[in-house]
């Protein structure tokens, strides 16, 4: 059978109950999601995910890091299988669609096969990794880390979240450590169909991000010692005071990133404060750098840059300084192939779309280390995300999920 002709679309009202069904889960406190890897919530979001996926007639597999795995079986059982997901988790203010719509979308596209009754030589596996986003236990693409052998299963099952919480032991007390070897699964392809998270696609009026690359990153904690003192009564040339070095530290961070357009980006979204008192100057300071750019040698200049120019300012105040990489992935090139297929059917259907790199990290990112791997993205409402305020249009959501399902079923070959 030929690849589906344009007139095939998706069913944009069934994915966007399904994406309005799973942002009950976890509700945040302005209409987005706090639905936070190893949670109660993320628990809840993965039973009804296994819901679903029983009733559209998928097997579920689950490695030893709760990564989900819902297989369609194809005609060629030896075929190897093109994997198709995003994730669950959210951010503890998050949207409703970072991540969600990639997964549920991915069902949607198997939910249209069976509708069709279109049978597909490699079979297709719906995927939910587990803590993509590193919010609660760093870093972010956690398992498909593990996954593309980046990290190890120990390492993973040591982080820790900011209550002292276990990884290892929080995947258990929810129910989800799997116990298929991470890893293991071989993918004829990989394809993630993700909210674009910033403004390109909408101030372009562009339906579809045809992405073809990746932006590299480094989340860099630094540890700055001071002397825990009173802030009333120490006078000023006393101070060792961790927090001005801190605040130093984030204006030089914005200088380097200005200095490297276009291109980079740098800045803090976590920082924590030792004894955290109103009247007590801090003894200890720990905030995670987040910087990234698409040129593998301008992100490791910025590193480079960022961590001598700390130590100076540090050491200009008595302040002692470490740093530590908690996070790193390189800038990635999404396979040409792929990504040809999905501009391909983006023209197909009619659909407006550009070249676009990814300015957030993906699982897609470590997917495409170990096979051929590439997204699509569709425009959010003032580019804007890892907020609850995050909004995107049914219209959006079902165009990209159109180019997903024939690229994929492209991918996949179909047979009748
Ligand atoms: O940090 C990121 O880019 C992703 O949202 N985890
Ligand atoms: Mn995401
Ligand atoms: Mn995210």
């Amino acid at each position: 059978m030929a690849a589906p002709g344009e007139n095939l679309r998706i069913n944009s009202d069934r994915l966007w109950d399904s994406l309005m069904e799973m942002a009950k889960i976890g509700p945040g406190v302005a209409g987005g999601n706090n639905r936070q890897t190893l949670t109660d919530e993320d628990g809840e979001g993965r039973h009804l995910f296994q819901k679903w996926c029983d009733a559209a007639g998928l097997t579920m597999g689950v490695d030893q890091l709760g990564t989900m795995f819902a297989r369609r079986e194809g005609t060629d059982p030896d075929a190897l299988p093109v994997y198709v997901g995003s994730h669950l988790d959210t951010q503890p203010t998050g949207g409703k669609y970072d991540g969600v719509l990639g997964v549920l979308a991915a069902l949607e596209v198997i939910r249209t096969l069976n509708d069709l009754d279109i049978r597909t030589k490699h079979p297709i596996v719906v995927t939910n990794w587990t803590n993509e986003e590193g919010a609660r236990f760093a870093p972010a693409m956690l398992a498909s880390g593990v996954f593309a052998g980046v990290h190890t299963l120990d390492y993973a099952y040591s982080r820790t979240d900011g209550d002292g919480k276990v990884f290892g032991e929080e995947l258990k007390r929810i129910g989800w450590l799997g116990d298929e070897p991470v890893g293991q699964r071989k993918m004829h392809a990989y394809f993630e169909y993700h909210i674009e998270q910033g403004p390109i696609l909408e101030a372009e009026n562009k339906q579809i991000g045809v992405v073809t690359h990746g932006q590299g990153l480094w989340w860099l904690e630094f540890t700055l010692t001071g002397k825990e003192a009173h802030t009333g009564s120490t006078p000023m040339n006393l101070r060792v005071n961790a927090g001005l070095a801190m605040a130093r530290i984030f204006e030089m961070v914005q200088k380097v990133a200005m200095d490297n357009q276009p291109g980079a980006v740098g800045g803090v979204g976590q920082v924590r404060f030792w004894p955290n008192s109103r009247n007590v100057l801090p003894g200890k300071v720990v905030f995670t750098v987040d910087i990234r750019s698409p040129e593998q040698a301008k992100l490791d200049r910025m590193r480079a840059s960022i961590e001598a120019e700390a130590a100076k300012i540090a050491a200009g105040l008595g302040v002692g300084c470490s740093v530590e990489a908690v996070g790193h992935f390189d800038p990635v090139t999404f396979d040409p192939t792929l990504v040809g297929r999905v501009r391909a059917a983006a023209e197909k259907l009619g659909y407006s779309h550009r070249n676009i790199i990814s300015g957030a990290g993906h699982d897609a990112c470590w997917a495409a280390k170990v096979a051929p791997a590439t997204m699509i993205m569709c425009p959010c409402v003032d580019g804007l995300s890892h907020n609850e305020a995050e909004e995107i249009s049914p219209e959006w959501a079902a165009a990209g999920c159109d180019v997903l399902f024939h690229a994929v079923a492209e991918t996949a070959v179909i047979v009748d």
